[in-house]
């Protein structure tokens, strides 16, 4: 191993998520963040939805970026700091390392120990990139280190991860990127809006990955809170909120039950809905506005010939 190079894990989120969980499942109307989705099930179940036909975005956004990579090294320019956000296995971002050459490499993630492996496999293929990984919950509070370099800094947010936030949520994680970049910028991907059909074949998927990983989150639910939720009480379920321009992940209680855990229970009647992720799909008017009124003065955008997915640059 080259001294230059390092392999930081930061403390694994140690604090109790445990009164965010019980407030979403006490609510009137239940919810359960979609963080939780990504226990180390969770996240090969993702990784595996990925590679679905019908799961569009990820080979949408692959494409954009081989078809524009000369354009896109010409925006960010090489030999930064590239900082991955929800890096997961890392794959996205090793597919940019040899157009950007980036001199160093920051992977964040929630799930820190899915991201450690990814990390230790990239780093002897690529020793002349110093690698952080830090496990952060970025979806509270972005808080880059003075330790990381704060040269040419490019975030990296692929994935249309930036779509799982409400408006208000994903502007402040904007603005905080655009205070951290320090100049730098943000290499982003976008869901766009489109046909209900093709969404509902995404995020419904033939195969039930979607439906296992949405009913996954019971079990990490499970874990953090010593509940005693069953995944065969629930099924998944997914809308189409259109006046809010997004998709809508549910789980939908197939009987009547009640949920216990230490010092609490919580009663579902058959038909009741907990609430796990919003998937928001912008079009790219909605996007730049969002963009700017985060503070970014320029954008230069990428997108497919369908016009299902865009690749933007801001700054
Ligand atoms: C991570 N995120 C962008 C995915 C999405 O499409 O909103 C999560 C996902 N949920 C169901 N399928 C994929």
């Amino acid at each position: 191993m080259q001294s230059t190079k390092t392999l930081e894990v930061s403390a694994t989120l140690s604090h109790s998520f445990v009164p965010e969980i019980e407030m979403g499942l006490l609510a009137q109307s239940a919810s359960i963040s979609p963080k939780f989705l990504y226990d180390p099930l969770g996240s090969n179940l993702f990784a595996a939805i990925t590679l679905l036909p019908e799961y569009y975005p990820t080979k949408t956004e692959k494409n954009i970026l081989f078809e524009y990579i000369d354009q896109i090294v010409d925006a960010v320019g090489v030999g930064g700091t590239l900082i991955d956000l929800g890096a997961g296995n890392c794959l996205k971002a090793e597919s940019l390392f040899a157009a950007l050459k980036p001199c160093d490499y920051i992977a964040i993630d929630f799930s820190a120990d899915f991201l450690h492996d990814a990390i230790r496999n990239l780093e002897t293929q690529y020793p002349q990139i110093r690698m952080q990984c830090i496990g952060m919950d970025f979806s509270k509070q972005l808080i880059i280190s003075d330790a990381v370099n704060n040269v040419q800094r490019t975030f990296f947010y692929p994935g249309s991860s930036i779509g799982n936030f409400i408006g208000s949520q994903a502007l402040k994680l904007l603005r905080q990127i655009k205070n951290q970049a320090l100049g730098g910028g943000l290499l982003i991907g976008v869901d766009l809006m489109k046909e209900d059909s093709i969404l509902m074949a995404a995020y419904d998927d033939p195969l039930k990955l979607t439906s296992a990983f949405n009913l996954n989150i019971l079990r990490s639910v499970n874990a953090h809170l010593g509940s005693d939720f069953q995944v065969n009480q629930f099924r998944h379920v997914v809308k189409i909120n259109h006046p809010l321009k997004r998709v809508e992940l549910y789980l939908e209680a197939l009987e009547d039950l009640t949920v216990s855990w230490l010092g609490h229970s919580r009663t579902f009647k058959k038909g009741e809905l907990i609430h796990t992720e919003y998937s928001h799909k912008y079009t790219i008017e909605s996007i730049k506005e969002l963009l700017e009124n985060a503070g970014f003065a320029s954008v230069q955008i990428w997108t497919d010939p369908n016009d299902y997915f865009a690749v933007i640059y801001a700054r």
